[in-house]
């Protein structure tokens, strides 16, 4: 199929509106970003995952282009969200550290986001899914039983059917612009980080209460769906979710939305829970890879993308939709639950052969999965080694959209368009990843350095995860060296200058 060159299709409508000429009709394409948790590099078969069966984003990658060198902007998932939907890096910010549940929002509405980018365009834009951003207007002051005052629909969203934070945070509930659904005025609900509520069982003191999932590290206050969380809770009665049941929600809403705009242009924040811990996926996907229930939870989120997909199939909808498939931060085995996620890979490596996981500053922390669908647009069945980073797709789509911005809007993200369509095999310069702890990475085609940092070696569960902090620089040579294995810092300091320097650039504000 012939590749159009998207954006000079904009420059012929531009041309023509300043000739007086009626423009030519707008062809810019709905927009769907499914965001999966903690999906490695090496999760998916199309990245040389063996034992999950994911036929859907097979059929995507045959269909669009996937990436090698794509990033996240960050290891973990509150700044790497941030990052996405403002532009902005997360960690010129004070704030953006993995939140709690009830934490106040953290993007306030005069911050111009990607939702305002596409509101503004025309488009209707809804989120759903793990959210993790913060609600309402300050933390721990939420009043849950009430419309929060300030949610998503201050940010660009029209529409939003979200979890405040994480499966294993609570609220364990959804929240459909702002409000409780299902709620229950039987069961008002409390939220507090502070303290435990009187009367309500704690998972440290009541394991025999973890009857679909017990914990090995936290995750030890309240128990919702027989499962430990991290905060303490209580009430919510009928408005529970049930985890088994996330998947199904989250997806049935988003299809909706789908339907619901099929004649108009829809921008589309689709962020699984799935493969976050606690991995307890629907009874259907049990057993399906093999390799327990985070091998299964990688088929239930296959099964999302390929609902997607058959979604925008029947409606006609397939070749005006930009589809990518992605995810926050690389993965983790054991991350707090007893789901045997290690002993049951049966060879599988999460990872994809490079180093580190979820947390880290190795490549596999931020470096993760993109597969771009756009038919007639992004070459079927390609391979892009571009790199490219999660930051840059807000001034990217503001490039495809022809749309103006406020000044100062977006001021990290750069117009790498040709690149996220699969046109330009290049891409970035460099990249720029934070750990966990916000050491700072520089990636370029050849290299990778790593500022000294003081934070620990390792986090000790099983299996221990070693950060990667050394108080002294690391310079990898990734063309030879992808798994990070020798530190070339010392025979190379005039590089690790020159990398040092453009982090200290762009920390100082440039970019
Ligand atoms: C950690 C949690 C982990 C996970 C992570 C956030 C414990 C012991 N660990 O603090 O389970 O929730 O935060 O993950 O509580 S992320 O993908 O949302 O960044
Ligand atoms: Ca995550």
């Amino acid at each position: 199929m012939e590749i159009k060159k998207y954006t000079l299709l904009f420059t012929a409508a531009a041309a023509a509106s300043c000739t007086g000429q009626k423009a030519p009709e707008r062809t810019a394409p709905n927009v769907i970003i499914i965001l999966a948790d903690d999906l490695g590099y090496g999760d998916l078969s199309p990245y040389g995952a063996l034992n999950v069966p994911t036929p859907n984003i097979e059929r995507l990658a045959g269909e669009g282009t996937r990436f090698t060198n794509a990033y996240a902007t960050a290891s973990v998932s509150t700044p790497s969200r941030y990052s996405l939907l403002t532009g902005h890096y997360a960690w010129r910010r004070p704030d953006t550290d993995i939140a709690v549940g009830d934490a106040g929002m953290i993007i306030r509405p005069e911050q111009y986001t990607m939702a305002d980018l596409f509101k503004n365009s025309g488009y209707t834009t809804g989120a759903f899914g793990k959210w993790h951003l913060g609600l309402g207007d300050k933390g721990g002051q939420q009043d849950w039983n009430a419309p929060l005052p300030l949610a998503l629909g201050d940010i660009g969203f029209d529409y939003s059917y979200i979890m405040a934070a994480t499966g294993d945070r609570v609220p364990c509930v959804f929240i459909e612009n702002g409000k409780v659904v299902n709620y229950d005025p039987d069961s008002p609900i409390e939220v507090s980080y502070n303290a435990p509520f009187q009367g309500e069982p704690l998972g440290k003191d009541h394991p025999e209460l973890l009857y679909n999932l017990k914990s090995s590290h936290g995750h030890d206050m309240a128990i919702v769906n027989g499962i430990g969380r991290i905060g303490y809770m209580k009430g919510g009665g009928r408005a529970l979710w049930k985890d088994e049941n996330i998947a199904d929600s989250l997806t049935t809403r988003a299809l909706q939305f789908i339907r619901e705009n099929k004649d108009r242009p829809f921008f589309l924040y689709l962020a699984t829970n799935d493969i976050h811990v606690p991995r307890f996926p629907h009874e259907r996907f049990r057993g399906v890879s093999g390799m327990g229930l985070r091998g299964d939870a990688i088929a239930q989120f296959d099964w999302t993308v390929g609902a997607v997909m058959d979604q925008l199939k029947s409606l006609g909808l397939e070749d005006n939709t930009l589809l990518i498939v992605t995810s926050d931060n690389g993965p983790v085995l054991d991350d707090g639950y007893q789901d045997d996620a290690a002993a049951l890979l049966n060879g599988h490596d999460p990872s994809g052969r490079l180093r580190g996981n979820k947390y880290t500053v190795y490549e596999a922390g931020a470096r993760v999965p993109v597969i771009v669908r756009w038919p007639g647009h992004v070459p079927a069945g390609g391979e892009s080694h571009a790199l490219v980073s999660h930051i840059d797709l807000f001034a990217s789509f503001r490039e495809m959209l022809g749309a103006t911005m406020p000044k100062g809007a977006a001021p990290d993200s750069k117009n790498y368009l040709d690149a996220w369509l699969g046109q330009d095999g290049e891409g970035r310069e460099h990249v720029i990843t934070q750990a966990n702890n916000r050491t700072l990475s520089v990636r370029t085609r050849q290299w990778k350095y790593i500022e000294p940092s003081d934070g620990p070696s390792a986090y000790s569960w099983a299996p221990e995860i070693y950060l990667g902090y050394e108080n002294k620089p690391q310079l990898y040579l990734l063309t030879s060296d992808p798994a990070e294995k020798y530190n070339l810092a010392a025979e190379r300091p005039e590089v690790c200058d020159s990398l040092a320097s453009i982090l200290e650039l762009i920390s100082n504000g440039n970019n």
